[in-house]
């Protein structure tokens, strides 16, 4: 090829490729993530004025929350008010022709959108999207646009959720993108969803049919020869393709796949998932002028009041948990990925059902539930309460319509919901006939959500999660309006005893025995530090929740009635009004808020994987610390989880022999040796040999504090506390205290802690504790202690004593889920001042004048010279001496 020719060539190619690339352009919508490079204000601003006011504005990405740091403070509450981010957009001339939209994945709670100074348009919900067009406002070509965004989180009676277990942070939290269409494309915004809408009206083993319901928007006029051209794909696989062409003067267009032969069906185990392609084709020039696609899974499920859940003509328990939005330090702005990986997560741990609780989530999730083979339940977040006014009604209609057209083709869900546990708090106490109207507004509210969800989606089930208070839900009327009753119960945690779950159950068969029934929410805090050799309710142990998982999964599964078992909760979660052992915290997750497993996590592996799994559970520590008699070892109880009938453990190398599995588990009393342990786990199945290994130290404290065999070397003691506590970032482990014997160490005098009237835990204080991660610790005290001593021999020690007071002066409120507290809680703090004696010196005189809740350490250097080793005095001037934690290390 000579060069002119060469030349020829290249722009001919080059003239080929931009037409290619402009008509591709043409052909389909472009859309584009706008998520990088926002301005961002906290506050109120006047808008435009102050917009370009630099020193108001930071700069971020979304998705962004501002409530990241202010939810998990010390200080009681999080800003909920107005929040400004800005961008710059250029917009290229050639779409000048085009329409263009803003879609929004979700802001909480208020939005207002505006561009070039004015006004787009706005939303309200925070877990719904919305899409809105810009058009009217945008400057075309080199010039910048200003796109700003207000997003306010306040309350607002107005809107739901009014109140609930878990932070409203605020901000623009879910992604943001900008869609160029053609003027004639499928219709944007019918409820934040694109008007395209697939059903599979019958399905079989042997044959499916499918109907697409949509409808355009049509800005060129009638002249337009339009086709609407559905294609059926599994994989590359072309299954069915279906053409029809819009009527004249009509904008809406329905499509009909009658018979889709030996469709592929979709399940837990095989989710076949094919895809379904919706064209727009302007016949008169053969061009694309827009396109979506589509999951399609074909199956088929019906709930049995009796027998329980079928999918696909075969009965099939479904088991999950639900999920909360939100992640360690990210608030709920949270990337796809972690999304992704929740319900990968859930998958793994051999789980078939999500319930997306309690609030619409990104697309992402129910995605990845629709490849997945998770089945799913979605609910608008009214929780808690209502607000009787047609705006609130209004706002929750909207709100469910929302949620439904945005999410109906996602063959994952089953069921929509709405409602959780709305009669949990009830107001107007004190005015019975006041309150017979409100149950009466409830009922109302949820019969008109119940009539739109069945018209709007007939294909699907409709579900209320009520909380036990089963006789008051069944009178109001709850019980009976939803196809499906889902009940959350906390037996045996919040209240009562564990056997008092089983015994619902059965009442409700009883009761309501057409009513089919799905167990929405079960679960027990499990703080991952926490940890008892004799766990009781409500001590957030891991052993606890351990012994709680496994009594309700049995009565479940005993059950062929109950539908379905959903814990409570796939991960821990922020819950900013949350005291207790992890304030802010809500740990009932079978992960951690990083996403680390629980043994708990491990039990439903262990129980629901079918292939072959086993597990060393160490209650994610990797440290344990005890009390032992002369001897360099400890004895401490593993347990290996595995779906195997047998396994086998060691440690250091020596076998333990084999042990048969009960419910997934496998007890063995571990010898430790003082230092680092291996632990060794293996089972054979088929031949193959599976293991796991996992490696403790153990810190090993001699009963007699002169022993020679473990030499004393550090004691951290919770005073008025039975339980182990571990702390996060060192390898330190806090002891239960005991009282003092010769030669040994604990506490001379006193009592543990309780609080007033409540059932719920025999010690300790649910508050929150100031200035510590350290909360277990100062939460649990011994009030009226004489002495603490140490028999400790001749050295220099540090020793570290730990306040905090337990008790306020004024009344104060009950925690806001802390359902059975009597409010306000009197707990009657009289003076308390009383000195502090180490070995007949006084380190704190006429101490004891607290801050209430607030955590108060000090360090004193000791010299021990002689055999009495150390005694610490309390010494009582006015009220009783407390003393929470104390650690004594030897320096040398
Ligand atoms: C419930 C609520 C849920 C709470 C949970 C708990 O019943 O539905 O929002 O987080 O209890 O842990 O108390």
């Amino acid at each position: 090829m000579n060069l002119s020719k060469h030349f020829l060539f290249r722009l001919l190619s080059t003239t080929f490729l931009l037409f290619l690339i402009s008509t591709t352009l043409e052909a389909q919508r472009i859309t584009q993530s706008i998520n990088s490079d926002w301005k961002f204000h906290q506050g109120k601003i006047n808008y435009p004025e102050q917009l370009n006011q630099s020193d108001l504005w930071e700069n971020t990405n979304i998705p962004h929350s501002w409530n990241k740091f202010d939810t998990i403070d010390d200080l009681p509450g999080y800003y909920r008010g107005e929040g400004w981010y800005t961008k710059r957009l250029t917009i290229p001339e050639i779409w000048n022709n085009k329409e263009i939209y803003l879609e929004f994945g979700g802001a909480n709670q208020v939005t207002e959108v505006y561009l070039n100074g004015k006004k787009v348009g706005m939303h309200t919900g925070g877990y719904t999207g919305f899409n809105l067009k810009i058009n009217d406002f945008v400057k075309f070509g080199a010039a910048t646009n200003e796109l700003t965004v207000k997003v306010d989180n306040a309350f607002n009676e107005n809107i739901p959720p009014l109140s609930a277990d878990f932070t409203f942070f605020g901000g623009l939290y879910r992604g943001v993108r900008l869609s160029i269409l053609d003027k004639v494309h499928f219709e944007m915004d019918n409820y934040g969803a694109k008007n395209l809408f697939i059903t599979t009206p019958e399905v079989s083993d042997t044959k499916a049919s499918v109907s697409i319901k949509g409808a355009i928007t049509n800005l060129v006029g009638k002249t337009k020869n339009i086709a609407i051209i559905a294609t059926i794909r599994y994989g590359n696989e072309l299954i069915a393709t279906q053409q029809t062409k819009l009527r004249s003067g009509t904008n809406t267009f329905e499509i009909a796949f009658k018979a889709i032969n030996n469709p592929k069906l979709w399940s837990p185990n095989v989710p076949n998932l094919y895809t379904i392609q919706t064209v727009i084709k302007d016949l008169s020039t053969g061009a694309i002028l827009d396109e979506l696609s589509n999951p399609l899974g074909f199956r088929w499920f019906k709930f049995d009041a009796s027998t329980g859940f079928y999918l696909n003509g075969k009965a099939l328990k479904l088991i999950g948990a639900s999920r909360h939005q939100d992640f360690k330090g990210l608030a709920n702005a949270v990337p796809n990925e972690i999304a992704i990986r929740d319900v990968e997560l859930l998958k793994e741990m051999g789980g078939n059902f999500l319930r997306v609780a309690h609030y619409p989530q990104d697309q992402s999730v129910l995605e990845a539930c629709d490849r997945l083979g998770i089945l799913a339940s979605v609910e608008i977040p009214i929780v808690n309460t209502i607000t009787e006014n047609e705006i609130f009604t209004n706002n929750s209609k909207n709100m469910q319509l929302e949620m439904i057209k945005q999410n109906f083709n996602h063959p994952s869900i089953i069921i929509w919901a709405y409602m959780n546990e709305i009669l949990l708090k009830p107001p107007f106490a004190n005015d019975t006939a006041r309150r017979e109207i409100y149950f009466k507004n409830v009922a109302k509210l949820a019969q008109e959500i119940e009539d739109i969800t069945r018209k709007t989606d007939p294909s699907r089930y409709t579900m209320i999660p009520n909380h036990g208070s089963f006789a008051l839900y069944n009178r109001v009327g709850i019980t009976k309006i939803p196809m499906l009753v889902g009940w959350n119960l906390y037996q045996g945690w919040y209240s009562g005893k564990l056997n008092g779950f089983a015994d619902f159950l059965d009442m409700h068969h009883r009761v309501l025995p057409d009513k089919p029934l799905l167990i929405t929410e079960y679960g027990a805090d499990a703080d991952y530090r926490i940890h008892a050799l004799k766990p009781i309710r409500f001590d957030k142990s891991m052993e606890y929740a351990s012994i709680y998982h496994q009594f309700y999964l049995k009565e479940m599964l005993d059950r062929p009635f109950v539908a379905a078992a959903i814990a409570w909760n796939l991960a821990d979660f922020n819950s900013e009004e949350r005291g207790e052992t992890d304030p802010h915290i809500n740990n009932k997750g079978l992960l951690t808020i990083d996403r680390n497993p629980k043994d708990t996590y491990y039990f439903y592996q262990a129980n629901l994987l079918k292939k072959p799994f086993i597990k060393i559970g160490m209650g994610n520590r990797t440290v344990i610390s005890g009390v032992t008699n002369d001897r360099d070892t400890y004895l401490q109880t593993v347990q290996v989880y595995s779906n195997q009938p047998k396994v086998s453990l060691s440690v250091n190398g020596k076998k333990l022999g084999e042990k048969q599995t009960t419910q997934g588990i496998a007890n063995f009393e571990v010898e430790f040796k003082n230092g680092p342990n291996k632990l060794g786990a293996w089972t054979t199945a088929d031949n193959e040999l599976f293991t796991d290994e996992y490696p403790v130290l153990a810190k090993l404290l001699p009963s007699q504090l002169s022993s020679t065999t473990v030499p004393f070397t550090q004691l951290n003691v919770s005073l008025g506390d039975t339980r182990t506590f571990n702390e996060e970032n060192s390898k330190q482990v806090w002891l239960p205290e005991q009282a003092y014997t010769k030669g040994s160490w604990g506490y001379v005098g006193g009592k543990k802690f309780a609080m007033k009237d409540t059932a719920r835990l025999s010690f300790g204080s649910n508050k929150s504790i100031a200035g510590t991660d350290l909360d277990p610790i100062y939460q649990t005290q011994r009030v009226a202690i004489a002495k603490f001593i140490a028999d400790v021999t001749p050295g220099k020690y540090e020793v570290t004593l730990h306040f905090a007071e337990l008790l306020s002066a004024k009344p104060q409120e009950a925690l806001a889920y802390d359902l059975g507290a009597k409010t306000p809680i009197k707990d009657e703090l009289k003076e308390r001042l009383f000195d502090v004696q180490i070995n007949g010196l006084t380190i704190l005189k006429s101490f004891g004048k607290l801050e209430p809740a607030r955590a108060e350490s000090y360090k004193i250097p000791v010299t021990v010279s002689d055999n009495n080793g150390i005694t610490i005095n309390f010494i009582p001037i006015r009220g009783e001496a407390i003393l929470n934690g104390v650690q004594i290390r030897r320096m040398y």
